[in-house]
């Protein structure tokens, strides 16, 4: 990584349905809220694809009120953050209205803004790290070879993750083509070097890297607004477009 902040684009996902779980922790303290699972990505071009979202089932979220009528999930630190970025206001205060584990908040139902598919489920992934972006994964197993990984895990082994598999049913979408890995980069790219789980790190960060400047210089969209036009192009114009709608705002750290 850069010694400059990194520029994400931070991906508001509301809650359609909680959770058993979520629902008992949570419910009496939002205020009645609406409740926005924020995830931080580094390809907004990608949220087409969307099949489901990440978060790490040890790591601690809370829910922060950003006014009388939103709130947002995510952790600690990432709402510190986000305050010092004027996303609250005043700028810099956080009110957390309620603390919940990442295991109690898996099976929760969400809308996938952009996606093809509106709604996905929110699913386990043992690789998210508290200390970056907002602890919250959305996955796009078309276009991330981490992502794709984790859902095949999920659904080798969905009574080990204590899943429902419907949770995980969604298939990859092609998004966006290159001349070298076709139209599912991250399927192909895991197949080709025979990466067996979320585990196989050291693959997965190579495939990661391959998938990552395949798509960015050689990449053409294939669905959306910008459909035909490079991902080069593209990325800037989806997140600018989402930002507009009120789907995602800035967030660096
Ligand atoms: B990316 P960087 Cl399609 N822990 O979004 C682990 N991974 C995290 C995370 C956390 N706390 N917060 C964000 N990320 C992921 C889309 C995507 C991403 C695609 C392809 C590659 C890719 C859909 N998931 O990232 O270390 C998020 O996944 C590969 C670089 O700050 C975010 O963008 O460079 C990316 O890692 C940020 O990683």
């Amino acid at each position: 990584e850069g010694v400059g902040p990194q520029e994400y684009t931070a991906i508001k996902a509301q809650v359609v349905e909680w959770s058993p779980a979520a629902k008992e922790a949570v419910e009496s303290k939002i205020g009645g809220r609406k409740v926005f699972l924020v995830a931080a990505t580094l390809r907004p071009e990608t949220m087409y694809g969307q099949t489901n979202c990440f978060v790490g089932p040890s790591i601690k979220y809370g829910i922060f009120a950003i006014n009388d009528e939103e709130a947002y999930l995510c952790t600690h630190r990432a709402a510190r953050n986000m305050a010092f970025q004027g996303v609250t206001n005043p700028r810099g205060t956080i009110n957390q209205l309620a603390e919940i584990e990442g295991s109690k908040i898996i099976g929760t139902k969400i809308k996938a803004p952009f996606s093809i598919n509106p709604e996905v489920y929110v699913l386990p992934m043992d690789n998210v790290l508290p200390t970056k972006g907002t602890g919250v994964v959305t996955s796009v197993p078309s276009d991330s070879p981490d992502d794709y990984q984790t859902l095949m895990d999920l659904r080798k082994k969905a009574e080990y993750y204590k899943i429902d598999p419907s949770w995980a049913s969604l298939d990859p979408v092609p998004l966006i083509s290159t001349p070298t890995y076709g139209d599912l980069i991250a399927p192909t790219l895991c197949k080709q070097m025979k990466i067996q789980s979320q585990k196989d790190t050291k693959q997965l960060t190579e495939a990661k890297d391959v998938a990552y400047k395949e798509g960015f210089y050689n990449g053409t969209m294939l669905v959306g607004e910008f459909k035909g036009e490079s991902v080069q192009d593209a990325k800037p114009k989806v997140r600018e477009s989402m930002i507009k709608q009120g789907l995602a705002f800035a967030y660096a750290e």
